[in-house]
């Protein structure tokens, strides 16, 4: 069994979060996880009333902790990281930015503050600022990257810090699991693979083209814009590659995106909308239950440690 702090800290049996993808990750999806074990987010980039309805949503659906994600460029992030705290929110994670000013905040209303770092700076800052732990998040993952990979990253900010690490960035199965075990983390983020959870509401076609994507099928837009985003190749990527080309002017990529992932997540429109997702989208070949895919996850990732000390341990 695979038991580590962060099973203590957040009070949940398997160390795992699911990523807190916009547009995505609902009650339905946070619940899942959470029943299952692991700590279900709910995605705070959203209008507010709509998050608080979600909270409310999963605290019928389970007795089990779960967390909002904070998007901090999104334009709910303020109100979102009040209402949390009103709602009794237990864990927040962030992303897309420093939560800095928030900490003191969440802190006092005994909520447990995990943000993403894309660097051993911020990790160290945050470290600093009180937070619990950290999600080092690689450029393998989907949605709004960073510049370093997982495997560079994790063991450098498990270097840098005194609090726990948590991985993140292309890790989709038991593998990804112990690798990451290795590289010093206590536990992983896992986004992809509940894409196509059986309990994840977003669109049937968006699951198909993760279903479908090979290891190949990911690119990087809008590096221009400075704020780079990784999804599934489509007629929308090749449309920001031609901005890239001719060297467009930002607020062409801000059009071009504007509504993009609501188009592909919510409407269905895989071609002309954004397709969030990591480099590990080649290997998720199936929709399972939230339960199914960590049950999986956590065996293989036993079996492959057990494997790799019996083979390859020399006595
Ligand atoms: O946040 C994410 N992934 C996301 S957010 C998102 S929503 C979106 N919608 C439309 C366009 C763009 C995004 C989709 N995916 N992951 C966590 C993450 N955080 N990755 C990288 C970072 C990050 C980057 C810079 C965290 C902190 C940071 O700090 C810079 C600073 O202020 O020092």
């Amino acid at each position: 069994m695979i038991h580590s702090e962060l099973c203590d800290l957040l009070g949940i049996k398997y160390p795992l979060i699911q990523g807190g993808m916009a547009w995505i990750a609902d009650a339905s999806l946070a619940a899942g996880v959470s029943n299952a074990g692991g700590l279900g987010i709910i995605t705070g980039n959203a209008p507010v009333e709509w998050v608080r309805d979600q909270v409310r949503k999963a605290k019928e659906l389970t007795d089990k902790p779960f967390g909002v994600n904070i998007m901090l460029l999104g334009e709910t992030a303020e109100e979102v990281a009040k209402m949390v705290c009103e709602e009794g929110v237990k864990v927040v994670t962030t992303g897309a930015g420093n939560p800095g000013k928030y900490v003191e905040m969440w802190k006092s209303h005994g909520i447990k503050v995990i943000p993403v770092v894309p660097s051993v700076a911020l990790a160290k800052r945050m470290e600093r600022s009180g937070v619990d732990a950290v999600i080092a998040e690689g450029m393998e993952g989907g949605g709004h990257i960073g510049e370093l990979t997982t495997m560079a990253l994790v063991p450098q900010v498990v270097d840098a810090v005194n609090i726990p690490v948590i991985a993140a960035g292309g890790i989709g199965d038991g593998r990804g699991l112990a690798a990451a075990l290795m590289l010093g983390s206590v536990g992983v983020q896992v986004g992809t693979r509940f894409l196509v959870a059986e309990e994840c509401t977003v669109h049937p076609n968006y699951k198909k083209k993760v279903l479908e994507a090979k290891d190949i099928d990911t690119q990087v837009t809008g590096r221009a814009t400075g704020h780079p985003v990784r999804v599934l190749r489509n007629r929308l990527t090749r449309k920001f590659q031609l901005l890239d080309k001719e060297g467009a002017p930002l607020e062409k990529y801000e059009e071009l995106g504007r509504g993009a992932l609501s188009k592909a997540a919510k409407y269905g429109d895989v071609d002309n909308g954004s397709v969030m997702a990591g480099q590990i989208a080649g290997l998720v070949k199936k929709e399972q239950t939230c339960l199914e895919i960590i049950e999986e996850i956590f065996k293989e990732a036993e079996e492959k440690i057990f494997e790799v000390q019996k083979k390859m341990i020399v006595k």
